[in-house]
């Protein structure tokens, strides 16, 4: 009963492991700089907390996710691409994924379709929105590891369901902001909870 639920699912951080894989590539590239382990981790800005380490280790740091062959080889996190497939496939129900680009276009918006081609099939690229400003986007909820989500929209129609991630997972966010433990966590009874 009731209309079509649909949910906005991000990417980095939620479906592919962003953060796993600068790391990787970060300490490859630069074996004898200092670098933040995944557990001391704090802030959505890799940039910035590097920047914090050594002024100079934020345009290191930029540089990796930058580089060719970044984000195509970002491994996917555990449970995402099934929990997406079998949202896929409810009744009364859409899934998009919605993530935003770097500003350095030369590889990233490529990359971002050719990953969902790869885990998600050809026919999921109709599902793709890549968007610098998510409240523009209108939807039930959206999954995102991003703490704070503005845009020019004040009043976005979404509910964000904060997906926990290293960065993310020592913030005592407000009471009435929802969380995703993980793919293992709840999230049917979430996307059940906002159907009429
Ligand atoms: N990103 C940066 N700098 C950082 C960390 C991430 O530019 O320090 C990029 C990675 C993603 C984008 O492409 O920002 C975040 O997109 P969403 O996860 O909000 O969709």
């Amino acid at each position: 009963s009731g209309k079509r639920l649909r949910v906005l699912v991000d990417m980095d951080g939620v479906l592919a492991d962003f953060e796993g894989g600068f790391l990787k590539k970060y300490r490859a590239r630069y074996p004898n700089e200092p670098y933040i382990t995944l557990d001391d981790r704090r802030g959505f800005w890799v940039s910035t907390q590097y920047g914090q380490l050594r002024s100079d280790l934020c345009e290191k740091a930029s540089s990796i996710w930058e580089s060719k062959d970044f984000f195509i080889e970002l491994e996917a996190l555990p449970g995402g691409v099934e929990a997406v497939k079998e949202m896929a496939k409810m009744d009364n129900t859409d899934v998009f994924i919605c993530t935003s680009p770097i500003n350095h276009y030369q590889h990233c918006p490529y990359e971002k379709y050719a990953w969902v081609e790869k885990h998600l099939g050809h026919h999921f690229l109709e599902q793709v929105i890549l968007t610098r400003d998510k409240t523009l986007i209108t939807g039930d909820i959206l999954i995102d590891d991003k703490p704070d989500i503005l845009g020019v929209e004040p009043k976005p129609t979404w509910e964000h369901i904060l997906f926990t991630a290293c960065h993310n997972k020592h913030l005592s966010s407000s009471p009435s902001q929802r969380r995703l433990l993980s793919w293992s966590d709840d999230w049917r009874a979430i996307l059940d909870s906002k159907r009429q």
